[in-house]
Order: structure tokens, then sequence, then C-alpha cells
């Protein structure tokens, strides 16, 4: 049994190489010890903010539909978010107990939030002259949160670029997709060797003009910049963002507004939204506590982490609501962190009642919902438990029938309303236990 098991474990480890591109040259793709410390953050934040914000409708998708073209490829000339403060938001990203934030620099709607030399569409030329990927910039390192950027492919403002509407069939025969690329590498270019962000949050990589000859050339331009600058799978074209595969560009698997499957082989990132918008919306519709917290440990339960986005409002300064919300989250992580930081998904799917993390020999089980008096696992195979016990409490009871499932008794009051973790020490590295189906 022991070398069924062993081989098992050897198979695990042989199948986890993180799927290759066949378009990158391997030697410069992102160091895998540059994705596994990306993985240990579990948690970052995700903001989605422009001039669009003054009307209160989506970045990008709302331009040519709830606002007309002309009246928003000019929103930025009132534009003056005077109560921006950048260390505000890092801080509100430090006291949810995220590691990263990303911005976007770019959305689709091709305004620039940073003084860019290859664009007049950008920040310095609205009424708030203020480098604002700069500013965040520098809060972030002040705060060590790692800063990361968005950056749209498709610009529907760019006249190089074909497509002007979302949804035009009819590309501009007068663009010109070669200088397109030369004007995103520049603006590129000036990101990553003024702000050197840890990573780049690619969008936009489905529509027809862009190929993945020049996702190939771009990823390779980044690399030499930057080595070590993780770069997303929405490079290359394609939009199978949830999944990385043999044609992917990119370094990890964007699912979005869904969690993503359990999977100990490609590295993966759940994009959501704490309301239902991606920019600000008045009084839109945000998440439960409940609904945030078992979203993170899930997403962790699989193996990947949470871009949490937020969207903050016209005048610069993001709603109390959320910022609540998120400290909320930060007070949870900070009594519950060692389950979700640095740790594993697995071995078990998550599930509406309970999601498994683990770390060394440490096997932390997220219980959400007291559905009945205990809850029963799934095979451990050949693993001994040496102690059970509540993280920040007490024991726990539990039981082991002669298959080797594992019955944990639950109190009738759990100790946390939105996620209690059991911890249950084994005699084993935990990390090493195959995902049991
Ligand atoms: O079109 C964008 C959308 O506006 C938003 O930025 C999300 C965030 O991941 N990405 C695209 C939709 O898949």
């Amino acid at each position: 049994m022991k070398s069924f098991v062993s081989l098992l474990i050897f198979l695990s480890f042989f199948c986890q190489s993180k799927a290759q591109s066949t378009l990158i040259d391997p030697a410069i793709q992102t160091p895998k010890a540059v994705l596994d410390d990306f993985m240990d953050q579990r948690f970052g934040m995700f903001i989605h903010w422009g001039p669009v914000t003054l009307r209160g409708t989506e970045i990008g998708w709302s331009r040519g539909t709830n606002v007309p073209t002309e009246e928003y490829d000019n929103l930025y000339k009132e534009f003056n978010p005077v109560l921006f403060n950048a260390d505000q938001w890092a801080q509100t990203a430090k006291n949810a107990g995220m590691k990263y934030l990303t911005i976007t620099a770019k959305h689709h709607d091709g305004f620039c939030l940073w003084p860019t030399a290859f664009s007049d569409y950008n920040i310095m030329n609205s009424q708030y002259k203020v480098d604002i990927v700069g500013e965040l910039a520098r809060a972030c390192k002040k705060y060590d949160i790692k800063f990361c950027v968005y950056f749209t492919v498709l610009d529907w403002h760019d006249q190089n670029y074909p497509v002007h509407i979302s949804g035009d069939k009819n590309p501009d025969p007068n663009a010109d997709m070669n200088k397109f690329v030369t004007t995103m590498k520049n603006e590129l270019q000036e990101i990553v060797t003024r702000y050197h962000p840890f990573m780049l949050w690619f969008d936009g990589n489905w529509e027809s003009p862009w190929k993945n000859e020049y996702a190939a050339d771009v990823y390779t331009f980044l690399k030499k910049l930057d080595p070590n600058v993780i770069i997303n799978n929405r490079l290359g074209a394609n939009n199978q963002h949830p999944k990385l595969g043999p044609n992917t560009i990119g370094d990890y698997a964007t699912p979005e507004q869904e969690i993503g499957e359990l999977n100990m082989k490609d590295p993966w990132e759940t994009c959501m939204t704490i309301c239902n918008q991606w920019s600000w919306k008045p009084n839109d519709q945000m998440k439960t506590l409940h609904q945030c917290i078992q979203t993170l440990a899930k997403v962790a339960g699989g193996n990947g982490n949470l871009l949490f986005n937020v969207g903050p409002m016209p005048d610069g300064r993001m709603e109390n609501r959320q910022i609540t919300r998120l400290k909320e989250m930060g007070d949870w992580l900070k009594l519950y962190g060692e389950s979700i930081y640095g740790t594993k998904g697995g071995p078990f799917k998550p599930n509406e009642v309970y999601a498994a993390t683990r770390k060394g020999n440490k096997l932390y089980i997220h219980v959400f919902e007291r559905k009945s008096a205990s809850i029963t696992l799934p095979v451990l195979p050949n693993t001994k438990i040496k102690k059970a016990f509540w993280l920040n409490g007490g024991k726990i009871n539990y039981n082991r029938n002669a298959a080797g499932n594992i019955t944990l008794q639950l109190p009738d009051q759990l100790p946390d309303s939105n996620d209690s973790v059991i911890v249950l020490e084994l005699d084993i590295n935990a990390e090493n236990i195959p995902v049991v189906s």
C-alpha cells in the first residue's frame, strides 16, 4: 500500500508542472519561484476607475451605449477627483488583508491614468493633473502592498486600433496595427521602467485584430524589461480565460466573476466585483460579508488567488460601505489568515459546506455552514491525525471509520458565522496528499 501511495505522490508532483506555452521561449517565461510567491499572496485589490465614473456607468462598455461616444470621450475634461488619496486606497487594501493592488492604468476606453508621452488622452490633460499610477505605486511601496497594473489590449479610442466601437464588425481601413502595437510597447515600457509593477493584468484580448504573434512579441519585449514581471493569460489572443493551454501567452489563468476549479497544476486567480459593476455605480448592490469571506476561502481552497474589485467614486474616494466591508474581511484574516496566506488548496474540492487548504503538516477545514451535527470528510490515505482543534479555539471531537473517513463533530454554534476553521495536524506533509476527487 505504501508503495502505491508513494507512486501517487510522485505522479502528483510530476503532473504539477504548469502548462507550458508553445509560443514563448521557455527560457524567458516567468520563473516558477516568482509565480509561487504570487500564489502565496492569495488576496489582492482590483480597482476600476476613470472619468466614466462621472456618469456612474460601466467603464469602457458604456461608451457609445449608455453614454454617447462623443460625450464619453470628453468626460476627462470634467474629471477632477480632488479627494483622491493614494495612501487611503493603499491603507484600505492593507486593512482588508490584501497583499497586492491592480489599477486600470488604461481600460478599453483608452484613457491613461499616467502621464504617457504616447497619448494626449491622459490624466495630465484632465482637470486633475496628478499621475494616478505613480501615486499608487508610491503608496503601495509605503504600505508594503505589491503594485500591479491592468492594461487593455483593445483600445476603442486609438485610431490605429481597427475597432472603435464594441461589436463593430467593419474594421477601420485607416487603422494601422503595427503602429498600434508600437504605441502599446512604448506605453508598457513607460509603465514597467517607471513604476516597476509586480504583475501586469492584460485584458481585452478577444477582438479579431489582435493576434498571438503580437502577443508573443509584447511578452518577449516585457521580459527584456523585467524578467520577473508576472503576466496574466489575457495577453494572448483568446477568450479562454479560466484555463491555460499550449497556445496560452501568459503565466496564469483568470476566471472572472466565478470561483475557479481546484487546480494544483496551473496558477489561477479569480477576479470578482465587490458590487455588480466593475467601475463605480451609485447604489450598486454590494456582496455580504458571508459571500466575501466564503469566496476568498473557496478560491484558496481551489488553490487560487482572489482579485477583489472596488470602484472608487468620481471625487476620488472609495465608498465608506466598501471600505467597511473590506475591513471586516481584514479582521477575519487577522484571526484566520494562516489558513489562507501561503497555503495550497485541496486536497478536497470546495463545496457549499466546507473547503480545505493546507500548509506543511496542517490541513485546514473551512466550515461555512452547519448543515448537520457533523461533517464527514473524504478518505485521507495513510495519514494519522495527531491533533484536531478550532483555529483560535479548543479541541474538536472526531472519529475515523474503518474506511478512513474522518467525521468531525460540530458544536451547536460555529465559532465564526462566516467561516470557522478546523486544524487537523497530520503525521505527514499535507501538501503532498493527492487531490481526493
Ligand atoms: O471587459 C472587461 C471588463 O470591463 C472588466 O475589466 C473585466 C475584469 O476582469 N474584464 C473584461 C471582461 O472580461
